[in-house]
């Protein structure tokens, strides 16, 4: 089976003002789509592979029988894939709260406001391509960190809980060079806390 494009449960004007529609379309029918078009090629060299589920793939990544530069592209494109479709996920302007993440997070990081303010000085210092992210580590305890690229933290045999897109293609139409103000803004279009 071939990986696809998720179902997005809002239309690409729907997170406006905060993320604009162009980058929405953009970014869900030409980045993302890009990701899954590489994943899917580089596993036609490895059948086997295709039957499984892609996160145990990604933890399992180093025992993995492929060779090293597919390996490379399977890492970068299956990431991609995985990380573009939680951010999708997360987001609306419908909030959805979760009061057990946000029961746990306020254990974790003393209160929602100082988990965003974490949260968002993670985003914003990352340098280069990749993303922040919210995970449960193998100890099922809450952790922050950024990633480079589109490496994804079942690398690290955590889980993704949450994610932010700090890409420059994530935000540089409406924002330019602004990732700080993009980081701001995108807690109105978390549906989860
Ligand atoms: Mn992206």
């Amino acid at each position: 089976m071939k990986y696809q494009l998720p179902i997005l449960n809002y239309n690409f004007d729907s997170l406006e003002p905060y993320i604009d529609k162009q980058t929405m379309e953009l970014h869900y029918t030409k980045h993302h789509q890009a990701y899954i078009d590489k994943l899917n090629a580089v596993l036609e060299k490895y059948p086997s592979l295709t039957e499984k589920n892609l996160e145990d793939l990604m933890k399992n990544l180093g025992s993995l029988d492929m060779e090293e530069k597919d390996k490379t592209i399977f890492k970068n494109s299956g990431g991609g894939h995985l990380n573009h479709s939680l951010y999708w996920e997360i987001m609306s302007k419908e909030q959805k709260a979760d009061e057990n993440l946000i029961k746990r997070i306020k254990g974790t990081f003393g209160s929602v406001e100082e988990f965003k303010e974490l949260f968002s000085n993670t985003a914003i210092s990352h340098f280069g391509s990749g993303w922040a992210w919210l995970v449960e580590d193998e100890n099922i305890n809450l952790k922050i960190y950024s990633l480079p690229n589109q490496d994804s933290p079942y690398l690290n045999g955590h889980t993704p809980v949450i994610c932010l897109d700090v890409w420059e293609h994530a935000y540089y139409l409406k924002y330019q060079n602004r990732r700080a103000e993009y980081v701001k803004n995108w807690w109105n279009v978390l549906k989860t806390i």
